[in-house]
């Protein structure tokens, strides 16, 4: 850590560099680093989704690439691979992260990397370091950071949850208000939230609820969450513009019969053009072109089959 923290004191004007479809994450560390140095923050091509409504709330904004960053000292968070800095082209540079297997690591100036559940949690150990005060939207930027990477600390560890609790303290902030930081409140979006829950399809698997529906782009993730915090324990929720597919697939903490979500989507998508899969079994996204008919059909089957109907 006083490696990277030196090389940040030092860098002049430096560039906090964000994983291109940066999420809460990312975008709360790089919110928190250009508070810390001064530096802009810059993003690849695109934020997420709701990584644009965590900058809404905060209020800050981000540059986007392609760029030349060879001139300039980088801090790059949260970003495990050159992959994910697509069109970036990079001299000096330090980083800051929590992935398994960081490959940019190797070539970096200086690092602060520990295998911990978020970004935003080593950067509260820096904030700490370096004396900085804590206000109230540091604090907010770190906690969404971190209940975005635990899925709002279902999967975090135990030392995890302290920290959170010192984030809360130190920014005299409440557990709520880190929670309405990821909610939508705007009235589009309420009315989008609305007409996806209306339309929704539910089938009943033995014990379990399969929720089912359409949404606009912007919306997938939201639309998920939505459905599982109503009472959904699978939630499926596509958007289509043309050939475009964008698809979440969620599964509650409540659910009993966990299934691989990753290996349902990846037979589901079958030949579809993928431009992005990711995720695990409990939450998967999926972006390209296919055939949303067939791939919906598929998914529902599959889900049905698994859980024993
Ligand atoms: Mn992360």
């Amino acid at each position: 850590m006083q490696d990277f923290i030196r090389f940040i004191r030092e860098a002049n004007e430096p560039v906090i560099l964000l994983h291109d479809d940066s999420d809460a994450d990312a975008l709360g560390a790089g919110y928190v680093l250009s508070r810390l140095t001064g530096g802009k923050i810059v993003v690849p091509k695109k934020v997420s989704e709701h990584g644009q409504e965590l900058m809404d709330q905060i209020g800050f904004e981000v540059e986007f690439g392609p760029s030349d960053l060879r001139e300039k000292p980088v801090i790059i968070a949260d970003t495990a691979d050159r992959q994910q800095l697509p069109e970036i082209q990079l001299g000096e540079f330090a980083v800051i992260d929590h992935h398994n297997n960081n490959k940019l690591l190797e070539t970096a100036q200086a690092f602060f990397h520990e295998k911990v559940d978020s970004t935003c949690q080593l950067v509260f150990q820096v904030v700490k370091e370096m004396d900085f005060p804590v206000d109230r939207e540091i604090a907010l930027a770190l906690s969404a950071g971190i209940l975005g990477d635990t899925i709002y600390l279902e999967k975090a560890s135990n030392e995890t949850i302290v920290i959170l609790g010192k984030i809360l303290q130190a920014g005299e902030i409440t557990f709520k208000d880190a929670l309405e930081v990821l909610r939508i409140s705007r009235k589009l979006s309420r009315e989008t939230k609305l007409k996806a829950a209306i339309d929704a399809e539910i089938y009943w698997l033995e014990e379990e609820l399969l929720v089912f529906t359409r949404t606009s782009p912007d919306y997938v993730y939201y639309v998920a969450m939505m459905l599982i915090e109503l009472g959904a324990d699978i939630a499926l929720v596509l958007s289509q513009e043309g050939d475009d597919i964008i698809i979440r697939l969620v599964q509650s903490p409540n659910y009993q019969e966990k299934i691989d979500l990753l290996e349902i989507m990846k037979r589901g998508i079958g030949d579809s053009q993928v431009e992005n899969l990711w995720g695990d079994e409990n939450f998967v996204g999926f972006k390209g072109t296919g055939d949303d008919f067939r791939i919906i059909k598929d998914l529902l089957e599959q889900l049905c089959n698994r859980a024993g109907r």
